[in-house]
């Protein structure tokens, strides 16, 4: 950030902290609001004008870009709440008036709001600064009814192929997300061919494939899960379903049982807003069950936390169990899917603001990262308890993390949003256990890391710096040493693309990593070395849009990372 931006921000925040603490003085009138022509005013305020139409777009830019920080309901998450009256916490948006709000949003803060000038046009951030002082538009519930409305069952079982329609070798299939595109591309690892580009849900979040390896899942920003099926020569979505309005997460069952039993069986869909999962049969995607997350925190704070958002679930290999991590409540629930109709949850208070992780090499512990907290939460699952919560650098997060090994023994890594640094967790029993072993730095100032990558058979750590301002550093990635954990070198973005580089996955053989090109004027897809560091290939095609998450079908059915 440039010093005048410093100053400029720092100026804001101590203007946003003048008027929150006149804000907590003074008490307000409430607005006023009216359906067919919003118009909001109180004493020495502007009246604030806004037509529905405009509520409609607004609200739409507001879920797309604001509501993962701030909360669909505008009530604040790991951002603050946007509320005209404020919450007692944060200032009144009515106090901070239509200026106020325009140099945050434009010009973001230190603590990790990015800058949307230039990336929101000038009217959609006028649109805003009016949207945010008047009272955000109610959130409808999404039940089981409503849930099966949005089923639709394209391909039934009885009608698609029994065996692989091709001789290629799925396990090394990649799913690639074109975010923006809404779109899922299909390609084949060994020979780099593009086998689809397949229409799915609005903002693909992530991917994940069925415990056989048959199908991916995807779920869209929208709540939306397409299952594609990839036993047909072009793969294709077979069924798609609505599992809330605002989503994140989805994953599969993946314990094999005496019999297999369940295998393929059931999949999890987490929402955002709703705060709420579903369990659906997972080869028909028809819904079984809805079940609330909304509840008290995990502190013993009595609040009820109505918007209690499920961020990431992953399926333990070892127990018929999705550990679903609850955000605002800081609650880890382990979800038997053994009952999927009315299935037995064990609740586990942690700390707040759960968001992402993944398994250690044993897959014993689930380890996630509780961001705001700059803590690493760490859950023995099979025998459904906290084991323990680690501090790690400002802002952990880890994706689903990196497991490593080395002289220091078995290392499970976080690389952090708020600086540039990693913390190396050792995993093994002992003394050092859940102790962070090993810091180590990325050169340049600041974090902006989103992810991290490694793979047994690999001699490197890889770790992007998406959200870095500065954009010498946004556009590279940085790989470690997994013997010495020294920093080896910068991987600039090579010619041809522009953007920023983020998340990194390894081929089966774990001798290749593909790496996203996207929020620039050139997206791509790029194919390294692993050993050399070279560039191998580059897709630059005009079906490569805004891509973001890659999964490799075996490594992410395997958890290997
Ligand atoms: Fe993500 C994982 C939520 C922004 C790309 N992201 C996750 C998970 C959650 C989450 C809860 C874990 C899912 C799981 O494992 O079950 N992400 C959020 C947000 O709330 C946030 C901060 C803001 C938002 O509005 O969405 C956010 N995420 C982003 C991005 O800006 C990224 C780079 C592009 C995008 O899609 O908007 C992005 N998130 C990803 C990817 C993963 C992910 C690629 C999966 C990583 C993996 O390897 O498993």
């Amino acid at each position: 950030m440039s010093n005048f931006k410093s100053f400029y921000v720092l100026t804001l925040t101590f203007i946003f902290f003048t008027v929150f603490f006149q804000n907590c003085k003074q008490k307000e009138s409430k607005p006023i609001t009216t359906t067919s022509n919003t118009s909001v005013a109180s004493k020495n305020r502007p009246v604030i004008d806004i037509s529905e139409a405009e509520m409609e777009t607004a609200s739409q830019i507001y879920f797309n870009r604001c509501a993962g920080c701030h909360g669909a309901s505008r009530k604040g998450a790991t951002g603050p709440s946007l509320l005209p009256e404020g919450d007692g916490k944060f200032a009144a948006t009515r106090d901070l008036g239509a200026p106020g709000l325009r140099v945050f949003i434009e010009n973001g803060t230190p603590k990790g709001m990015p800058e949307w000038k230039g990336i929101l046009s000038e009217q959609e951030i006028e649109l805003l600064t009016r949207f945010l002082q008047v009272d955000p538009p109610a959130i409808p519930p999404l039940e089981l009814a409503d849930v099966k409305k949005t089923w639709n069952l394209i391909v039934p079982v009885d009608q698609r192929p029994t065996a692989p329609q091709h001789k290629r070798n799925i396990k090394n299939y990649f799913g690639v997300i074109m975010r923006d595109a809404g779109k899922v591309a299909i390609i084949d690892g060994d020979t780099k061919e593009k086998l689809a580009v397949l229409k799915t849900g609005f903002a693909v979040h992530i991917l994940r494939p069925s415990a056989s390896g048959r199908y991916f899942y995807s779920i869209g920003r929208d709540g939306k899960i397409s299952m594609i099926d990839l036993f047909p020569k072009e793969p294709q979505v077979v069924a798609e379903v609505k599992t809330a309005f605002d989503a994140r997460s989805v994953d599969v069952s993946k314990y094999k049982g005496p019999k297999g039993d369940f295998i393929d069986k059931y999949i999890i869909g987490g929402g955002y807003n709703p705060s709420q999962f579903v369990i659906f049969d997972a080869q028909t995607l028809e819904p079984l069950s809805v079940t609330h997350t909304s509840g008290e925190a995990c502190d013993g704070d009595k609040e009820f936390i109505e918007e209690a958002r499920v961020a990431s679930i992953v399926a333990s290999h070892t127990d018929p169990l999705w550990v679903v991590n609850v955000k605002e409540t800081g609650m880890v629930w382990l979800v038997d899917y053994t009952d999927p109709v009315n299935p037995a949850i064990s609740k586990i208070p942690t700390a707040r603001f759960l968001h992402d992780g993944g398994f250690e090499s044993t897959g014993k512990y689930f380890m996630v990262a509780a961001n705001a907290n700059n803590k690493v939460v760490v859950i023995d699952v099979p025998n459904k308890k906290l084991e323990k919560i680690v501090d790690v650098g400002t802002t952990p997060h880890p994706g689903r993390g990196a497991n490593l090994k080395n002289d220091l023994g078995n290392l499970w890594a976080t690389c952090h949003l708020g600086d540039n640094s990693i913390s190396f967790i050792k995993t093994d029993p002992g003394p050092d256990q859940w102790k962070v072993v090993k810091t180590a730095n990325m050169p340049g100032n600041g974090g902006g890391s989103l992810f991290l990558k490694t793979h047994p058979k690999s001699k490197h750590l890889w770790v992007d710096r998406a959200l870095n301002p500065d954009s010498t550093l946004n556009s590279a990635v940085y790989v470690f040493d997994i013997n010495t954990l020294e920093f080896k070198k910068k991987i600039e973005m090579p010619k041809g693309a522009n953007g920023r580089m983020v998340h990194m996955e390894y081929n089966v053989a774990g001798n290749e990593v593909w790496v996203s090109v996207f929020m620039g004027h050139q997206s791509a897809l790029l194919v390294y070395d692993d050993k050399t560091l070279k560039l191998k290939k580059m897709f630059t095609d005009a079906w490569i849009e805004n891509p973001t998450g890659k999964f490799n079908v075996n490594n992410t059915v395997s958890d290997i990372y």
